[in-house]
């Protein structure tokens, strides 16, 4: 009865074997791509026609702000970040996917890739984000272009974002080759692979 007192408001909101930071950590493996707006691409390929996007294409989608929780599987978890981008259910418009694509790769510059599952790259509240908090995404955070998944740890947020491989099965990325889960639900505390 008398828990609640003392529970914080945002207690759900922090998955378990989680803690609230106020700074925003960076977490990069490797050295940060310094890659200026008007040089980035997009390309899309695998299992979806071949297409590439610069910056200005980007900027010619529909624009959404988005408040979202962001969750490190190193166990911190950030409320409330406020980004500006494309949601990747209004850039699926621009691109045409195989049927039998089920899974994805992300690719960024300077090599990083992560995996994930069509039915978590298909939500309404993943986006494409090139704003962080009112200002243009720092290169740190991921600058230009960076995609935000709030649903599943941040490592499947790719930052310096430059591809996505449409697949029929699932490959594993960076970090999913290296014990971690291929999903990584933070709710499920889906931290390490199982296999
Ligand atoms: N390209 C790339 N994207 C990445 C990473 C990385 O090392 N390289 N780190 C991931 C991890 S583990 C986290 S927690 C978040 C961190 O985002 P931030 O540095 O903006 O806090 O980015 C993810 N995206
Ligand atoms: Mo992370």
């Amino acid at each position: 009865m008398f828990e609640n007192l003392f529970k914080s408001p945002n207690a759900d909101r922090i998955p378990k074997g989680q803690r609230l930071t106020n700074g925003f950590p960076i977490m990069t493996y490797g050295d940060t791509p310094n890659i200026q707006r008007q040089d980035w691409q997009l390309r899309v390929w695998g299992l979806a026609t071949e297409k590439t996007f610069t910056w200005d294409d980007l900027m010619a989608m529909p624009q959404t702000e988005f408040t979202a929780d962001f969750h490190c599987v190193t166990t911190w978890s950030k409320l409330d970040v406020k980004w500006q981008g494309i949601k990747v259910t209004d850039f699926l418009k621009y691109i045409e996917i195989e049927p039998q694509a089920l899974h994805l790769m992300e690719h960024c510059y300077g090599g990083y890739t992560t995996n994930i599952a069509m039915e978590d790259f298909v939500r309404e509240e993943n986006f494409f984000a090139h704003t962080l908090f009112g200002k243009p995404l720092p290169v740190d955070n991921g600058g230009p272009v960076r995609l935000v998944v709030p649903h599943l740890y941040a490592w499947k947020s790719a930052k310096w974002l430059n591809g996505l491989e449409f697949l029929n099965k699932m490959q594993l990325g960076f970090w999913e080759r290296n014990g971690y889960h291929h999903r990584g639900e933070p709710f499920a505390e889906e931290r390490y692979s199982a296999f």
